[in-house]
């Protein structure tokens, strides 16, 4: 059985679309695991998610879909094409390496969502320790998107790159059934978990906004859910 290390749920869901990505995957290539809450610091990079599988520990999201792959074979993007291997590297680094850095913004930075995230992810720290702890991981995250960008960025500037980034997403989503064609593949697991965590986490941020407003990217998530449900298991991922 593959185990899963990632964030306990916060709003009853997996928060996190790198840990939601792995879930996701699994599921739709049928492969058995279980969850495990647990904290960054405990995985072999400091980060979530990480697997454990065979006396393996396999951190990053991407080696673990690479490792889950060579292990247990690849039933999702063996066939796929050298062209539809370059649309879904792109998509996915665009979920990967800029709409994620959105969505971080708009979870740790942006004071008005600050309050429900806090109270989501700090919920089980002790009352008098939970606001320092939340407010040293917030200042821990300011600093990584300082470094990163966005963190300079006005306000608006980050939610109009991300809604840039949602509305080339929601063109190439239109093109076929899935991600990269009328299949199936791992790139769905990417992109549905990203998607998910805009329009699904109950903060009414701008990102969220575009999202819920554009009928390609609802259609979408819905075609992935019929897809989760077919294969059996909850029919919302929740960590
Ligand atoms: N490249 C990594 C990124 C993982 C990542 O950034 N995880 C975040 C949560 S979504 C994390 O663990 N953050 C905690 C921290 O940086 O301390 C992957 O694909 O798994």
């Amino acid at each position: 059985m593959i185990e899963i290390h990632q964030f306990a749920p916060g709003w009853g869901l997996n928060v996190s679309p790198f840990c939601l990505k792995v879930e996701i995957y699994c599921r739709l290539a049928e492969l058995p695991y279980q969850t495990k809450s647990t904290l960054p610091f405990k995985g072999p990079r400091g980060k979530l998610p990480f697997i454990i599988d065979k006396a393996h520990s396999v951190p990053d999201s991407g080696n673990i879909l690479t490792y889950l792959k060579k292990t247990y074979g690849d039933p999702l993007d063996g066939q796929l094409s050298e062209a539809q291997l370059a649309s879904g590297h792109m998509l996915r680094r665009t979920c990967e390496e800029s709409l994620y850095f959105a969505i971080l913004f708009s979870r740790w930075m942006d004071d008005r969502y600050w309050p429900k995230t806090r109270d989501a992810f700090f919920g089980m720290v002790p009352p008098v320790a939970r606001h320092l702890v939340a407010a040293a991981a917030r200042k821990g995250i300011r600093k990584s998107l300082t470094g990163q960008g966005y963190g300079r960025y006005p306000l608006a500037e980050v939610y109009a790159t991300g809604t840039a980034d949602l509305t080339a997403i929601a063109w190439q989503l239109d093109q076929h059934k899935y991600a990269v064609g009328n299949k199936v593949t791992s790139f769905d697991a990417t992109v549905y978990a990203f998607l998910f965590n805009i329009v699904r986490a109950p903060l009414e941020t701008p990102l969220k906004h575009a999202a819920s407003e554009n009928g390609s990217i609802l259609a979408y998530l819905e075609r992935v859910d019929d897809t989760l449900k077919m294969k059996g298991g909850p029919s919302v991922p929740s960590g």
